[in-house]
């Protein structure tokens, strides 16, 4: 019997930056509602979905930073998500800033959870690729400071069994990288559940611009198909405090297909029913890692440093 998992991608459209975490959470639970009745099984919001995208801008003040953070989960604010999405009985994937008390000390992560029908957190991944920079560079028209305001995330990429199937996270530029999926894929993912925020112009390399929404489409069906897994990349997207983020939310086959895509630069819901089963065409075929990998020949690092001179 195929294992049918429908999926809405629940892009969001800006979130400003005076916008009350119960407004956003409002928006959260409409995109329920809709989903609900498109007979989704798991909703998937983006990355930071709770606030504006708050990198964007070089703070000091800690508590102005620690003002974007989520010290529980749910917490008072977002008690209402879990409630209602419990009540219909809705899984969701939801990405936010999370402020971390371990053994006295406070550590900061940009954290995504997978949370089951009931309401129960089933999984968490904290973000390892963190792009931008840690300093102010006043020359950019916007900033992108994760690597001032995260710490690395040190859960790995775990994969959780969840909703009949094995479930896999990570968020926005881990898309960019191979190991993300193939860290995953090596673990038996069968789907791999990610949010983003990306502004359409990248300061540092301006040429890439317009190839923004090639490159977001490319990392992403290129993860699913080597990996054979099915993906669900979702956006915040549109003009949020003066900076156009992509969109083009969307829900890829194992095949490398994209099937479901969002149109718009605003709230929006892409519907698919993902067949967990497709993924064994893959993974038992051309990518049966067991009998085609070759880990022991690929060299070892050592090995290859004397052989290409250094630039
Ligand atoms: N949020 C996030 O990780 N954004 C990055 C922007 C990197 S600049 C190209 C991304 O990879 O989309």
């Amino acid at each position: 019997m195929a294992r049918v998992v429908t999926i809405g991608a629940a892009q969001l459209g800006p979130i400003a930056r005076s916008e009350r975490r119960s407004d956003v959470v409002e928006r959260l639970v409409a995109h329920l509602h809709q989903a609900h009745a498109h007979g989704c099984d798991v909703v998937v919001f983006p990355e930071l979905a709770l606030t504006t995208f708050f990198p964007r801008w070089w703070m000091e003040d800690q508590a102005e930073i620690d003002a974007f953070f989520e010290r529980e989960m749910p917490g008072p604010a977002t008690r209402p998500l879990f409630d209602e999405a419990a009540r219909l009985g809705l899984g969701f994937c939801l990405g936010y800033a999370e402020l971390a008390l371990d053994a006295g000390v406070i550590r900061r992560f940009n954290t995504s959870i997978l949370v089951d029908r009931g309401g129960r957190i089933a999984g968490k991944y904290r973000k390892v690729h963190l792009p931008g920079h840690a300093g102010h560079e006043p020359w950019r028209p916007f900033q992108h400071l994760e690597k001032r305001y995260f710490d690395v995330g040190d859960l790995g990429f775990p994969v959780f069994r969840a909703f009949g199937g094995v479930i896999g996270l990570c968020i926005c530029n881990d898309r960019r990288w191979p190991e993300t999926y193939r860290v995953m894929g090596l673990q038996g993912v069968e789907m791999i559940l990610l949010g983003y925020n990306t502004p359409a112009h990248n300061p540092p390399a301006p040429e890439h611009d317009a190839l923004a929404h090639f490159h977001n489409a490319l990392v992403m069906q290129a993860g699913a198909y080597q990996n054979g897994t099915w993906v669900v990349g979702v956006a915040k997207c549109g003009r949020e405090e003066g900076c156009d983020m992509i969109g083009q939310s969307q829900i890829i086959a194992p095949s490398g297909e994209t099937v479901a895509m969002c149109s718009t630069l605003g709230d929006e819901l892409a519907v698919a029913r993902c067949d967990l089963d497709r993924c064994r065409s893959y993974t038992s075929t051309v990518f049966n890692f067991a009998i085609h990998r070759q880990p022991q020949h690929y060299g070892l690092i050592v090995e290859r440093k004397g052989a290409v001179p250094p630039d």
